[in-house]
């Protein structure tokens, strides 16, 4: 079976860039501290408790499970998400792989994925695959996801299938079983996927909850997975550090090259949204 490199909490990141160049992919063991996570799951407790299943229709249901509780909205949810999602060691490496192809990043998603009993693995497949440009400039990194374990990931209860090399390999090359690694970790740990790396949520068999906490970033000129209009106000915002603001899309989107320059995008009143923060 392959193997993901497992790097210290305390790690550079330029060492977890160069892992995940070379590798594509990356666990960061001892992310978050224990006191951090305890008071992540505790606040989001209730909502797991208050969770009413959704039917996705068939093709959703199957990719996003059967028993498997998803949330997104993390900021509305429990409030010290906000540090997981302007982590400088994630922005740092966003820089590095989304930097390139944007003028800013922004967040893609911030959700819950939580694995029970009976729950089987999901076909492996890559995240960039949510936008048509992926088939268009196949080789442009579009997003790039993390997963932090908020409950031990373990093989019996589905951590997550990941296969290390795959994000140079040709579109549509499938995994032999040996290529396939998974993401076993403790919990407080994450391991990095970017968008080209085929990975999978594997089969809970054992019973003992998986909780994902997944923060995943795509360049700024796209149209994000998750709506975060619809899960903040600009009232909440005003609370938030800038970061999270413009990670969020409170903010204009500018693209300069050397010769061209894209945008704006993302007007309020034909200004920029910061207007509404000063
Ligand atoms: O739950 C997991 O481990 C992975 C989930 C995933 O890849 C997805 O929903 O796109
Ligand atoms: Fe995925």
């Amino acid at each position: 079976m392959a193997d993901i490199t497992h790097l210290p909490g305390n790690c550079l990141v330029t060492d977890i860039i160069e892992v995940i160049e070379e590798q594509g992919a990356a666990i960061i063991d001892d992310f978050v501290s224990q006191a951090w996570l305890e008071e992540f799951n505790t606040a989001l407790d209730p909502f797991i408790e208050g969770y009413q299943s959704v039917d996705h229709g068939q093709f959703a249901n199957d990719f996003f499970g059967h028993h498997t509780v998803r949330l997104t909205g993390l900021t509305q949810k429990s409030p010290n998400y906000i540090d997981l999602m302007t982590d400088e060691r994630l922005l740092g490496v966003m820089d590095h792989f989304l930097g390139p192809n944007c003028g800013q990043f922004q967040l893609s998603s911030s959700e819950i994925i939580q694995s029970h009993l009976g729950e089987t693995a999901q076909p492996l497949h890559i995240d960039d695959i949510l936008w048509p440009v992926n088939a268009w400039a196949p080789d442009k990194m579009l997003q790039f996801n993390t997963l932090l374990a908020a409950t031990d990931f373990t093989e019996a209860n589905g951590a997550t299938h990941v296969v290390p090399y795959s994000h140079k390999w040709e579109p549509g090359r499938e995994a032999k079983p040996e290529e396939v690694a998974r993401a076993t970790m403790r919990a407080g740990s994450i391991v990095l996927v970017p968008g080209k790396t085929l990975h999978g949520g594997g089969a809970n068999t054992d019973g003992t909850v998986r909780r994902a906490v997944v923060t995943s970033y795509a360049l700024g000129w796209l149209r994000t997975y998750e709506n975060h209009y619809l899960h903040t106000s600009v009232d909440e915002a005003r609370h938030w550090p800038e970061k999270a603001r413009q990670l969020l899309g409170y903010d204009l989107y500018r693209h300069h090259d050397e010769n061209v320059s894209w945008g704006p995008l993302g007007l309020y009143e034909y200004q920029s949204p910061k207007v509404l923060f000063q």
